[in-house]
Formats: structure tokens, C-alpha cells, sequence
């Protein structure tokens, strides 16, 4: 217990820039924004700020596409606020961990420009450039030179008038894949790195690094109906994925790991890649995030053709992770980030329930085993967008799939908007609701995305003011897992796995055990778990999201609890 590392008993706080904070009053947030609010994650007592991308960027995916690694993008401010930001947060005992995105770089990056320039050009091998398929001419429909379609709708190929040839892009247009193959490329990623953590940071967050070994030759994927080809089988933990996340973590990390937080981003992986990953005798990351929860309401259409959640299969998905993991590796829990709707109105009641069900959410979440992360606004119960309109959306991802929508001759627009309520990027994207003053106190100027028009109930001041609220509830739990070792490092096993309205585990560790419960409907419910928990035996309710203890047979709406033994 006493040796193990200390992100295991660890919060991270992810911070989206963009929204969180503006302190110059152009409608964006900034890092300047950040430092103003220190207070609140102070408050709330988060170990890790994980801040998505304020680098230099045209901002055609928010920062997810760089075209300078080593500089501040001026829409979020200068080097040195950023060094004031690592300072302050080292001041108050958090650290500081930075998105890492170099699975692609922006078309703007040097890198590419030069790599563009000509087929001679010295960084031309630094990007995936293919001639146009064998015996087509260059833009002719299919000449592609392989059918995969880009994450972002569209073909992942774009075709570069000057020479003629076609580059790889799995995301926008604006964001060519890097060569990985090519061991300069490696090293300009590790240097870029290293001059990170020389400034200050505490580790990185890496954006679909499972996505950077390509099997080459590249070819051709399974259409599944759609217009475009599935390539994932050719780059999704491709066949030197480990070979150079070893290579990164000797490069990179080796010198001071036991200080450092390595995260690797991973759509698609499995648990049994997951687990060399993260099993430590292999030092290749620390924890990676899996995406199988949150594709569990994705209906046959993709992700915005959603379905209700069952709650069996939610189970049957957390309780497998938990078990594939439990002996060697480590997971990431969370429900929310930039990139999904918010849980509380994905998986809860943002009604009439919007309390209950955020804290029991909450509550199940943060007593797995794994490292809880919290993306902000969750911690106020933040709800989705509810735009109703296609003009508010300024997602990259929604804006492609409306254009493709309508080219295919989507069904109707009620149907295209109903879609992109639920599952919109931008559910999450919208500003921090700080109080009930005109925009939220989010910025004195126009926020760049609207703000919900339920900031006037849902803000950071009311929940601070409240002992019952969201924020405050996550603070307890905050506060559990660094008080109590069997939250941390526990041993998990599930119960009711064939109950479709209540979460129920146990965690154990040595003497002392954990029963978590968590009511995943808007009714009571009974619950009976006699086979694994005597109540009677000095059990006691560390924590709840109702007034009072209730009875130990029911559950009330959205209710959750935690009882210690002994
Ligand atoms: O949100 C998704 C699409 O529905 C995911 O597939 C997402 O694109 C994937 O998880 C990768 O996300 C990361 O890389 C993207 C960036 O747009 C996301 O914001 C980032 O989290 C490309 O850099």
C-alpha cells in the first residue's frame, strides 16, 4: 500500500480552455482565466490539472491541431502565463499535465510545410504521402489511395494539387498523420517532450497515441454500409505500438517516472493491449482511457444514431476492465470530457433529478478502482447544450456530419438535430457556469459557444453555497479516496449483474471493505446484496446523496451510498 504510486490515489480535473475561464473578455477562455480561478479546484481538491491544447494553432479542431509545440497559441495567452500556471498549481500541490498531440500536427506545423513543398523535400517521408490508387488519375473519385474514411466524415485522403499525390489525414483535413516509421520523427516528438518537462510539467496526456503505428503496407478496410472503408484494423494499436511507447517512456520519462503521469488516449484498445500498456514491469504508460462505456448507447448508425443505455451492459463492461486489470495495469474512470455529452444528461436526469442522479453518478464512478477524472463543469451537475438550432453548433465533428447528412439526403432535420443534442461535442463545450451574473461570469465579451440558459440555477457559486450539491459531493469523494486506501487500491468485485436499475460492488482491502449502491432510475427500488454484506455487522454509511440513511432494503431515486466495514 505504502509503495504504490500516488496518481492511484489521485483526481485529475481536465481543464478545456476555451470554456473555462476568459479574462480579456474576447469570448474565449484563457490561461489567464485559469489562474483567476485556482480557488475553486483548490476547494475542490483535485491532485492533477490535465489542460487540453493551448498551444499555437489555427484552431480548425481547437487546438488539436498544432502548428507550433513549443509556443502559447495568443488566443490563450503567453509562455509565461503558462509558467505562472505550473507554478501557482506546484504552489498549491497539484500538478500539471499537458495534452500531447502528435498523432498528426496541424497542416500549418512547419513540419508539413516543408514536407509539402516537394516530393524531394527532406521532411517528405515525415507525413503519409501515396501516389493516387494504380491506374487513376489524381482526384478522380476512388483514386484514393486506400478507402479509409476519416474519423471527422469524408475521406481520410486529401489530395495535394502541387504534387500530385494524396497525404494521409485520419481526422480533418487540416491534421496529417505523422510518419511514425520514420525515426526522425520519433526523436523531434521525444525532444519536444523533453523541453516540456524541463519547464516544469508533470506528464501528458497523449491524444489517440495508440493510433500511431501504422501496418504498412496500408490497405484497404471492410466497407460496413457506410461510404468509406473501415482502416482501424490497420492503425488501431498498430504492430510497433509498444515497441514505441517503450522507446518514449525510455527517451522520455525514464529519468524521473516516479514524478510523472502517463496517459495514454486509446479509441478502440483492448483490455488485454491495455494491459501491457499499463503493466508497470513493461514502463510504457501509466493508465490509458477506453472508450467501451461510453459507445454502449451508440446505436448501428454510429454516434449519433443513439440508443437507451441498459444498465446490464454497462456492468458487464466496467466489471470486465475492472477484472482485466486488477492484477497488473491500472484504469482511468470518467464518464465526461471535451469530446462527450455530459453524463448527467447522458446517463441521469437532467430534470427533475439533476442532484441526485450527477452525485450517484459521481459516487459509482470514483469508487472503482482506477484514477478519477472530472472534466470540468461536471462537478456542478453541467448539463448538455440543448441547442436546437444546427447554427449553434461550431464543432468540427458536427459540422461534417450535418454536411454529410444533408449530401446523402438525411431523413429530416428533426432527426439530424435531435442526433447532435444528444451526442454533439459541443454538449461538453459549452462555458463554466460560474454564477448567475450575464454570461455566467464566463467572460465580459460574447462567449464563443452559447451558454445554457440554466446558469441562473446551475453555477459554481450556488453549488459552493449549497453542503448538499454536486461540487460538494464530489469534494467528499475527492477526500474519500485520499483518506482511504481500500478506494484507492482495493480489490473490486460486482454484484447484481443481472439488475437492470441498481450498480452494486464491494471493494476489500485487508480488514476492511466497501459496499457502493447506486440507483440508476428516477423510482425506488429494492435491492438485496444479503449474500455479500451483513448491515448488521458495525456497517456504517460513509456517504450518501439523500438526508437521512433510509432503509436498508430500498433505494430512492437516483439514490447513492457507501457503507465501510468494519
Ligand atoms: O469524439 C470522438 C468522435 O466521436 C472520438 O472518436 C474522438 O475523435 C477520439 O476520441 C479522439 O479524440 C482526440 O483526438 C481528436 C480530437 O478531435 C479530440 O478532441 C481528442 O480528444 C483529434 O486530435
Amino acid at each position: 500500500v505504502d509503495d504504490a504510486p500516488w496518481w492511484t490515489k489521485a483526481v485529475v480535473y481536465q481543464i478545456y480552455p476555451r470554456s473555462f475561464a476568459d479574462s480579456d473578455g474576447d469570448g474565449i477562455g484563457d490561461l489567464r482565466g485559469i489562474l483567476g480561478r485556482l480557488d475553486h479546484l483548490v476547494e475542490l481538491g483535485v491532485d492533477v490539472v490535465w489542460l487540453s491544447p493551448v498551444y499555437a494553432s489555427p484552431q480548425d479542431d481547437n487546438g488539436y491541431d498544432i502548428s507550433d509545440y513549443q509556443d502559447v497559441d495568443p488566443v490563450f495567452g503567453t509562455l509565461d502565463d503558462l509558467d505562472e500556471l505550473i507554478g501557482a498549481l506546484h504552489a498549491h500541490g497539484m500538478r500539471l499535465v499537458m495534452d500531447l498531440v502528435v498523432n498528426h500536427t496541424s497542416d500549418e506545423h512547419p513540419w508539413f510545410v516543408d514536407s509539402r513543398s516537394s516530393k524531394g523535400s527532406d521532411r517528405r517521408d515525415w507525413y503519409w504521402w501515396r501516389p493516387p490508387r494504380a491506374g487513376m488519375q489524381p482526384g478522380q473519385p476512388g483514386a484514393e489511395p486506400t478507402n479509409w474514411g476519416s474519423f471527422f466524415s469524408g475521406s481520410a485522403w486529401e489530395l495535394d494539387e502541387e504534387s500530385q499525390e494524396y497525404y494521409l489525414h485520419l481526422f480533418s483535413r487540416k491534421q496529417p498523420d505523422l510518419n511514425w516509421e520514420n525515426p526522425q520523427v520519433r526523436e523531434a516528438v521525444y525532444a519536444m517532450m523533453r523541453w516540456w518537462l524541463d519547464r516544469g510539467v508533470d506528464g501528458f496526456r497523449m491524444d489517440v497515441i495508440n493510433l500511431v503505428s501504422k501496418e504498412v503496407p496500408l490497405r484497404d478496410g471492410l466497407v460496413h454500409g457506410g461510404l468509406w472503408g473501415d482502416g482501424s484494423a490497420f492503425y488501431t494499436c498498430g504492430p510497433r505500438i509498444h515497441e514505441f511507447l517503450a522507446e518514449m517512456h525510455r527517451e522520455v520519462f525514464a529519468d524521473h517516472p516516479e514524478r510523472l503521469l502517463a496517459v495514454g488516449e486509446m479509441p478502440g484498445v483492448t483490455i488485454e493491449d491495455a494491459r501491457l500498456f499499463t503493466d508497470p514491469a513493461r514502463a510504457e504508460v501509466d493508465m490509458v482511457f477506453q472508450f467501451e462505456h461510453v459507445g454502449l448507447d451508440h446505436g448501428p448508425g454510429g454516434k449519433f444514431d443513439t440508443r437507451p443505455l441498459r444498465l446490464t451492459d454497462l456492468k458487464t463492461s466496467f466489471g470486465r476492465w475492472q477484472a482485466g486489470l486488477a492484477d497488473a495495469g491500472w484504469n482511468s474512470l470518467y464518464w465526461d470530457n471535451h469530446d462527450q455529452p455530459r453524463v448527467v444528461s447522458r446517463f441521469g436526469d437532467d430534470g427533475r433529478y439533476r442532484r441526485e442522479s450527477a452525485t450517484m453518478l459521481a459516487t459509482v464512478l470514483h469508487l472503482h478502482r482506477g484514477t478519477p477524472y472530472v472534466y470540468q463543469g461536471e462537478e456542478l451537475g453541467m448539463t448538455n447544450a440543448h441547442f436546437t438550432r444546427f447554427e449553434d453548433y461550431q464543432d468540427i465533428e458536427s459540422l461534417r456530419h450535418i454536411s454529410e447528412a444533408r449530401a446523402r439526403g438525411h431523413s429530416s432535420d428533426d432527426e439530424l438535430l435531435e442526433g447532435l443534442a444528444r451526442m454533439s461535442r459541443d454538449n461538453a463545450r459549452t462555458p463554466v457556469q460560474w454564477d448567475a451574473s450575464p454570461h455566467a461570469g464566463f467572460t465580459t465579451g460574447t462567449p464563443w459557444l452559447p451558454v445554457d440558459a440554466n446558469f441562473l440555477t446551475v453555477n459554481a457559486e450556488a453549488e459552493r453555497a449549497d453542503p448538499r450539491s454536486v461540487f460538494h459531493h464530489h469534494r467528499r469523494l475527492i477526500a474519500l479516496r485520499h483518506e482511504d486506501p481500500v478506494v484507492a487500491l482495493g480489490d473490486f468485485t460486482m454484484l447484481l449483474p443481472d439488475d437492470e436499475h441498481v450498480y452494486a460492488f464491494t471493494r476489500r482491502l485487508g480488514d476492511e471493505s466497501l459496499l457502493v449502491l447506486g440507483n440508476f432510475t428516477g423510482e425506488e427500488r429494492p435491492f438485496d446484496v444479503a449474500d455479500a454484506w451483513a448491515f448488521d455487522d458495525g456497517s456504517a454509511l460513509v456517504l450518501g446523496n439523500y438526508d437521512d440513511a433510509g432503509s436498508p432494503s430500498t433505494l430512492r431515486p437516483w439514490e447513492a451510498r457507501v457503507y465501510r466495514r468494519p
